[in-house]
């Protein structure tokens, strides 16, 4: 981005396309976020403390720091380091020495409790990777794909890419029109005809929570058809034969029954996947919310395996990675299971995925009747209590913590309930350099940002708090590079800090560009970034000997899916509540902005028209939702694009518990229509956010003035 500056205030702001590898592009929330940096949507401006009384007083970061540290430091000594959690959400995705100085952290502290907003998005893409495993490969991108299948996933409207779905996570709109003129097929299976659906030559829309048996089908057709990669799955796959039989009930009339959807695509589909030479399949946040979410993510990767959706020896790497490259290798890695071991939750006999334990259980392990339960949280931008749903179990189990500390320049849901808010930096008042986008960008391409404006008085950066507190603590960090899948103990490279003496961010940039392709000082020298210049690099034959093997059908996945042949449909409820994001907003960042509220008085109950004539529901009416696990009101609007018997809402609108006016509360919270201790799934717990049955009834607007 190029900013205009006056007087120290950001005042104008255009696309830099002179480096960066999406070219010249900005999103509406790029656009907000100057105005947000600004003072927009109420951004705190300095620390609050909760007295006693329940009302916010301000405090001086300096003390708050002090009394924080304290704090920990008795729980600690007290309790012993399972007594410190820490909670990272959306918001701490995008602060990378605030990220890793959060490593450092609960390095330094020895708490296994670690928790973030992935194990309530899309970790049933853990799960498999623990159950199935993966190919060191990896998958094709967009670039290289010959037939793209995305299920559940919108990314011309949310950005979401790599490594979950196939897109682009600047200009999507741009790379799958790329795609389809370079005569990519694409393929979206959806509820909804979503925007990116546009690009779109076969769109299979249906019923919500059926992927696990669609993708079964397509896999079933695979194997019907020898249409699989038998060489590719000798080398590295088990448990075929177990596939095979678990998969023979899901014949593509069984899908396309409980689908509802024509039998004729389902094969469609798998056809153009058996034959396209680099296939991908991939999905967004629908399935991996909705029932059986983990099965279907289980079956999406088996049809990847069997239709050779991971790279190949000798097939390119469009981008490495420049800070901290890595050599892709044909390879299997054998599934860890690593929730089968320890560290394990209090409350539940489960382990990490991926080094983090299960989100949905955080309540029920502060509430734990135990020596280890959580006693101090720490939550690092993110709004747990909306995000997780079930507000009422939620909130009961929060409210048994000792501490609760909020990092955020936003006062949400969670930062109500908290002992403190600290009252934390922005991006362009703060040094950055592109570790999270590192290897995920379409090609090399990194950048080091330094402040444009000067953060405001009261205001503190997310790497300073964890450092501070550490300090106050008495705890010697080591600041490191971590990444997803890495130990932080096994990573050899680290940077001792001195607690007395704080630490100059740029010399953490420094640091986390140790092993960058491109010098620090280069990347210093070139504020729009630097889009390298590198040899290609392809992937590299296995070296000898490699035993992984990707488990195709373990003994878990196969009763799963013979549950799911078996089970009865569901009833009793008219439809199924989906979900859905919106370009303006990033889940509760953005919502208070005029733009939204100009759009979403409310988070609308979107509906197919047909369905509203059915039940005499007119469009802005007013309606009650009911799902097994509560209620909401909100206002109902009609949408041709969804499917009949599906309804679409956004999260992270309203209060945390509606007053029965939705206008007045600005929108409904979905998540009091989630339940955190029913139907949630094995292994991580993941609750049940789409799919969700419901009934919509309208009710008499005047009860609201009444
Ligand atoms: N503008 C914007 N961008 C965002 C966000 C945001 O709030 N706003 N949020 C960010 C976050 S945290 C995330 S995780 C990503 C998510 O990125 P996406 O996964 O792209 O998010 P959604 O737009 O919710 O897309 C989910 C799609 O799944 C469909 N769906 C629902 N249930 C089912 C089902 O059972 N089966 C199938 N096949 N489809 C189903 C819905 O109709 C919807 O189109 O976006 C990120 N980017
Ligand atoms: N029913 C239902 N529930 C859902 C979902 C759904 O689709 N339906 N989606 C799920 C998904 S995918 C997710 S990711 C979660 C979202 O859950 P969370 O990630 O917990 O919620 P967010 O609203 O994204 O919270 C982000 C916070 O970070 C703050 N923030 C922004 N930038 C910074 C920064 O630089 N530093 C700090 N310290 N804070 C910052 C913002 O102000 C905001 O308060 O919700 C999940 N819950
Ligand atoms: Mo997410």
């Amino acid at each position: 981005m190029e900013i205009d500056v006056e007087d120290g205030r950001m005042v104008r702001v255009r696309p830099d396309g002179s480096q960066s590898p999406y070219g010249a592009y900005l999103c509406p929330k790029g656009l907000a976020s100057i105005d947000f940096h600004n003072g927009a949507e109420n951004r705190l401006l300095q620390s609050l403390k909760k007295r006693p009384d329940g009302a916010f007083l301000p405090i001086d970061a300096t003390q708050a720091l002090d009394e924080i540290g304290a704090k920990l430091a008795h729980l600690l000594a007290a309790h012993g380091p399972r007594a410190i959690a820490v909670y990272h959400g959306t918001g701490a995705y995008r602060s990378v020495l605030g990220a890793q100085m959060e490593r450092a952290f609960l390095a330094a502290v020895g708490t296994p409790n670690f928790f973030s907003s992935m194990t309530i998005d899309q970790s049933a893409k853990m799960v498999t990777m623990a159950r199935m495993g993966v190919m060191a490969s990896g998958k094709h991108s967009l670039r290289d794909t010959d037939v793209a299948l995305l299920a559940g996933g919108n990314p011309v409207v949310t950005h979401q890419g790599a490594p979950f779905a196939l897109a682009e996570s600047g200009a999507p709109a741009k790379s799958f029109q790329a795609a389809r003129d370079r005569g990519c097929k694409i393929i979206i299976v959806d509820p909804r005809r979503t925007e990116t659906a546009r690009f779109a030559d076969l769109l299979i829309q249906p019923l919500p929570g059926h992927d696990a048996a669609l993708f079964a089908a397509i896999a079933h057709i695979l194997l019907r058809d020898g249409r699989h990669d038998g060489d590719f799955l000798l080398r590295w796959a088990i448990q075929l034969d177990a596939l095979r039989i678990a998969l023979a009930p899901f014949t593509p009339e069984m899908a396309a029954s409980r689908a509802q959807v024509p039998v004729e695509q389902i094969e469609q589909a798998a056809r153009w996947l058996g034959e396209a030479k680099r296939p991908y399949a991939g999905s967004g946040t629908g399935p991996s919310m909705a029932t059986h979410s983990n099965l279907a993510d289980h079956m999406i990767e088996v049809v990847n395996a069997l239709a050779g959706g991971y790279r190949r020896a000798g097939d390119i790497i469009r981008n490495p990675g420049t800070l901290k490259p890595k050599d892709g290798v044909e390879m299997a890695v054998s599934p860890s299971r690593s929730f089968e071991h320890a560290p394990k939750c209090v409350s539940a006999d489960v382990g990490p995925l991926l080094g983090e334990l299960p989100t949905a259980l955080l309540p029920r392990e502060i509430a734990a009747d135990s020596p280890d339960r959580i006693r101090a949280l720490i939550c690092f931008g993110g709004d747990p209590l909306k995000g997780m749903g079930d507000p009422g179990f939620a909130t009961a189990g929060f409210d048994k913590l000792d501490l609760l500390v909020c990092l955020d320049s936003r006062m949400n849901a969670t930062g109500e309930r908290a002992d403190y808010v600290i009252a934390t930096s922005q991006p362009f008042e703060r040094h950055e350099i592109s570790v999270p986008g590192d290897a995920l960008f379409p090609e090399p391409f990194v950048q080091y940002t330094t402040p444009v404006v000067e953060r405001p008085k009261g205001v503190i950066d997310d790497w300073a708090f964890f450092w501070a507190v550490a300090a106050r603590m008495n705890l010697s960090l080591t600041f490191k590079y971590w990444t997803y899948g890495a130990r932080f103990e096994d990573i050899a490279l680290g940077l001792p800090l001195d607690p007395e003496q704080r630490p100059d961010p740029e010399a953490l940039c420094r640091f986390l560009a140790s092993e960058s392709l491109v010098p620090f000082e280069t990347i210093k020298a070139s504020p729009s970034g630097v889009r390298p210049d590198l040899p290609p690099r392809s992937i590299l034959p296995a070296p000898p000997g490699s035993t992984g093997r990707l488990h195709l059908c373990p003994p878990d996945v196969a009763r799963e899916l013979a549950d799911l042949a078996a089970e009865p449909e569901e009833v009793g409820y008219g439809y199924r509540l989906i979900c859905r994001r919106i370009l303006h907003a990033l889940n509760g960042a953005f919502v208070e902005t005029r733009e939204v509220r100009r759009r979403f008085p409310v988070n609308y109950a979107h509906m197919n028209p047909d369905d509203m004539a059915a039940a005499g529901i007119g469009d802005g009416d007013l309606v009650e939702i009911a799902s097994p696990y509560g209620v909401i009101r909100t206002l109902a609007r009609a949408e041709s694009r969804l499917r009949p018997g599906v309804v679409s809402m956004t999260h992270m609108f309203g209060r945390l518990v509606g007053s029965g006016d939705p206008v007045a509360d600005g929108g409904a919270n979905v998540g009091e229509l989630t339940s955190l201790t029913q139907d949630l799934q094995p292994i991580n717990y993941m609750p049940r956010f789409s799919a969700v049955p419901i009934n919509v009834t309208a009710v008499d607007k005047t009860t609201l003035t009444a």
